[in-house]
This record gives C-alpha cells, structure tokens and sequence, in this order.
C-alpha cells in the first residue's frame, strides 16, 4: 500500500500575461516568501523566475514570467522569447488578466500562443479587489467566448482573496509526479541574484519615466561574516546614458542613498542577517543592444 506516493502530484506551471497585470506579486503570494520583483511600471520582470510550492501531496513548480508585449530592441525580444517559451512544455498555463480590463488586443496575441500547444490553460482574473463582484459575470463571459479554459478563477494577489483556491485547483490539474527539489527549497535563483533585483526594483519604485529601462544591476560582491550575523554586499548599478547616472544618484547622492536603504530592508528579511548594502552607478553606454553586455548581465 503506497497511497502517499499515488496520490502525490507535480509539475510547471507558467504565470504568463501582459505586462503589469500582476503575476510577480501572485508569485510571491502564493510562496508567502518575496523572491519576483514588483512594481508599479509595466515589464518589471526579465527573467524566468522558479518558485516551488511545496504542500504534503504535491510539489508545484511555478514560473513567473515577463510580460508578453510588443516591444522593440534586443532586451525586450529576450525577455519576450522567454515568457513565450514558459508557453509550452509546461503542465498548466496561468493566463492572468486584469479584472479592470476588457479583453484586448494584446490578450488575444497570448491566446493565439497558447493555442499553438495542447498545455491546459487556467485563466486568472487578477486584481479583483479594484472592481464590484459584479462586473466580474460579464468579464468572465468575455473571456468563455475566446476559449475553452480548464477553471476561471477570480483572484486578488495583493489581498491573498482567491490564491488558495487556485493553489487547489492548479494541484488538482496536475499528473502524478515526483518532488523535484528538496521539501525546504523555494527557488533555484541564486541569492546574488535576487539581491540584484531587490536593487531594481528600488529603482524602478523611484526613479521616474524611461531610466529604469536601461537598468541593470549586478552584484559585484557578497561577503558573509557570520561571526557579526553580517553580510556586506556591493553593487554596480549599471545605466546606458551619462544624463541617467545624475538621475539615479540624485541631489548630494540622496537617490542612492534611498534606493540602498529600501533595498537593504528586503535584503536583511531574505538573509536573515544585518546587510551592509554599497551602491554605486557605472554608465554603460547602449547595454541593451549589445550581445556581449545582455550576455555579461545575465540576459542570455
Ligand atoms: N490592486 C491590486 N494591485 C495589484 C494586484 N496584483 C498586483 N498589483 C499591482 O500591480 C502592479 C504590477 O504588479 P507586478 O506583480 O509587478 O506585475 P507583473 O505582471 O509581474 O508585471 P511585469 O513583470 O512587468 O510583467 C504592482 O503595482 C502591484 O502592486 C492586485 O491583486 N490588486
Ligand atoms: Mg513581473
């Protein structure tokens, strides 16, 4: 008798959707943990991001994903190829919408996507906490009418209203399977990574209009002393203009000096340990466009 082994499922599962609808932050929700940036300006995200939920029957491996979007330019197609790829050899598609949103243009682009592959397709409407309960009947009908989805759920990733309930029915649609990753794992990113990010995602909070887009942030070093509970950190801001870098260190560098202290906040709650965060800004002249640079800054 090995019931628990029958009964245990696995799988991907991508969360894919236009930019901004929200599906770094129901990652986060979903792991209780914050391991995807997020923020208010739209293509947040760049990379394929692991999340594994693990729960008694089941390990679900989630992918967060950037935002499907009609972009130009060499990062944007990198980051765009891999949302597209999430779309297929995956167990189950999260299509996320928006509930403030009528079905559009860009959503029938995904759709036509996901119609290339057989992968069942759960759709998500997001950010119900913005709308009445009423205006979801119509939305949902909207959306019935361009495919056959395997469950709609209504969600709010930011208030957890309705994560459960797709966690459930995600796990339900899954095969029997194996865990993949050990029980206490929650992402395979490395934490120089996600420090990275937590960086980016300071200057995307607080740096207005096009600047965060030319963007990149690497760690250049990662020092733990576990004898101080410590870990000292510093960090290259990368920017693709010279008039960029004045913007990011800000009057008397008082934009850095913000930027670091959020960061530092999110940084010491992922280590568990006091940061000592240094930040500095390098110009980079057109990193987005260089093979060599996309290569250099983890966008291969
Ligand atoms: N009101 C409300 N806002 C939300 C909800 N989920 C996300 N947001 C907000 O929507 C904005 C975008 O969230 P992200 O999680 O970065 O969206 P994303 O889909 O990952 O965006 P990209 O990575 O750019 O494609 C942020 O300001 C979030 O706080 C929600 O359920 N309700
Ligand atoms: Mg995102």
């Amino acid at each position: 008798m090995n019931t628990d082994a029958e009964d245990f499922r696995s799988g991907f599962v991508s969360i894919i959707g236009r930019p901004n609808v929200g599906k770094s932050t129901l990652l986060n929700r979903i792991l209780g943990q914050k391991i995807a940036i997020a923020s208010p300006k739209p293509q947040t995200t760049r990379n394929r991001i692991l999340g594994i939920h693990n729960q008694p029957n089941g390990q679900i491996l989630f992918l967060d994903t950037p935002g499907i979007h009609r972009g130009t330019g060499k990062l944007n197609r990198y980051m765009v190829d891999q949302a597209m790829s999430a779309c297929s050899d995956v167990d189950i598609v999260l299509f996320l919408v928006e509930a403030t949103d009528r079905p559009g243009g860009g959503d029938d682009f995904i759709l036509e996507v996901l119609s290339r592959s057989e992968v069942p397709v759960i759709l998500v409407i997001n950010k119900i906490d913005k709308v009445s309960p009423e205006a979801l009947l119509p939305l949902i009908e909207a959306y019935s009418h361009k495919r056959e989805f395997s469950a709609i759920i209504p969600i709010s990733g930011l208030t957890g209203n309705g994560v459960d309930a797709l966690v459930t029915a995600t796990h339900k649609l899954l095969p029997p399977g194996p865990r993949y990753y050990p029980e206490d794992m929650i992402t395979d990113l490395p934490e120089r990574f996600i420090v990275a990010e937590m960086v980016r995602e300071q200057v995307l909070k607080q740096i207005r209009d096009e600047v965060p887009y030319g963007v990149a942030v690497i760690v250049e070093s990662f020092t733990e002393k576990p004898e101080k509970n410590l870990v000292v950190i510093s960090a290259a801001i990368l920017v693709d203009r010279d008039s960029h870098k004045k913007i990011i260190l800000g009057k008397g560098g008082e934009k850095i000096r913000s930027i670091g202290k959020a960061a530092r906040v999110d940084i010491e709650r992922m280590l568990g340990s006091r940061v000592y965060l240094e930040l500095f800004v390098k110009v980079q002249k057109n990193w987005t466009e260089s093979d060599k640079l996309l290569k250099e800054f983890g966008y291969e």
